[in-house]
């Protein structure tokens, strides 16, 4: 490893050839404040770097974000189509950033308590929403997500400085096996997969179509998986999936009859405000990484 550099930055990525396997230096479960979540599910979330818990949300609840997600689905002149990713190889829309912006129900859910609470329990501290996004895998059309550690374009790409953020999925279709549901490596958070390559300008444009920079190689993957395996999360509609800022995952395309539409809520700790990009680019828009102090 190159120890001037992690001096530096403990968690450097894409600055050489070769591909790295290093060590996460920050606690999973920060501690101290005290929340709804069991011991049981800290210790899972602690040793897994996931947990799933079963729905936190009434059906009346899902369904009136279900409709509004498929309303937000449709191109509207009025929001920068930036914020609205489409598919690699369609116009069908894949991702909608900042759905809280203009529409009351998600702006609800951005602040429910019951997905604060349990993001504070687990960052040990006050959060703010670092993004927002849904995800949309209609039936047949939805495509996949490349294997990747989201703390790693994180660090990289706008400048979070330590692995104190996470991710609460709300599920608000049913996430079954066939339906393209997340794939995830249990344990792999405890490692840090330093990616090689350089980050293009702009990188953000394609990546979030389809990644190909902070996507590990398959020798790292292997590595990873070979330890603890890759699981498959699937749960009810309003099940709620609570994953750590740098677990390995990824999510095959959908292949079947029925869409898989997730609401994607990144928490980060207020203790860990953005500084600039580790990677030397330009800070990435603010529907990627809200609350950017005025740098
Ligand atoms: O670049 C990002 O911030 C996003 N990309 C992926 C594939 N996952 C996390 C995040 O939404
Ligand atoms: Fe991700």
């Amino acid at each position: 490893m190159d120890d001037a550099r992690a001096e530096s930055d403990p968690y450097f990525s894409r600055t050489a050839s070769r591909e790295e396997i290093g060590a996460r230096i920050d606690p999973v479960v920060w501690g101290d404040v005290v929340g709804p979540l069991s011991q049981r599910d800290l210790d899972q979330y602690r040793q897994n770097g996931f947990v799933v818990l079963p729905p936190l949300f009434e059906p009346s609840e899902i369904a009136e974000l279900s409709e509004q997600a498929e309303k937000l689905a449709t191109r509207r002149s009025a929001v920068p189509a930036l914020e609205q990713i489409e598919e690699p190889d369609s116009d069908r829309v894949r991702s909608v950033f900042r759905p809280h912006k203009d529409n009351p129900a998600f702006a609800a859910l951005a602040s429910d308590s019951r997905l604060i609470e349990r993001a504070r329990q687990i960052l040990g501290s006050d959060v703010y929403l670092h993004q927002f996004r849904i995800n949309y895998k209609p039936a047949f059309a939805g495509r996949e997500f490349s294997w990747h550690s989201d703390f790693e374009t994180w660090h990289v790409e706008d400048g979070m400085p330590r692995m104190r953020a996470l991710s609460v999925v709300v599920m608000l279709d049913p996430n079954t096996t066939d339906n393209g549901p997340l794939f995830v490596i249990p344990e792999s958070h405890r490692h840090y997969v330093r990616c090689a390559g350089e980050t293009p300008e702009n990188h953000y444009a394609t990546s979030l179509r389809k990644q190909e920079y902070g996507v590990p190689s398959p020798t790292a993957l292997a590595e990873l998986a070979s330890r603890s395996g890759i699981a498959t999360v699937t749960g009810a509609p309003g099940a709620v999936l609570l994953f750590d800022c740098n677990l390995m995952h990824a999510s095959p395309s959908n292949l079947s009859h029925r869409p898989r539409t997730n609401a994607f809520l990144v928490f980060n700790s207020t203790e860990n405000q953005l500084v600039e990009p580790f990677g030397g680019r330009q800070p990435r828009p603010d529907f990627l990484s809200e609350q950017r102090p005025g740098l």
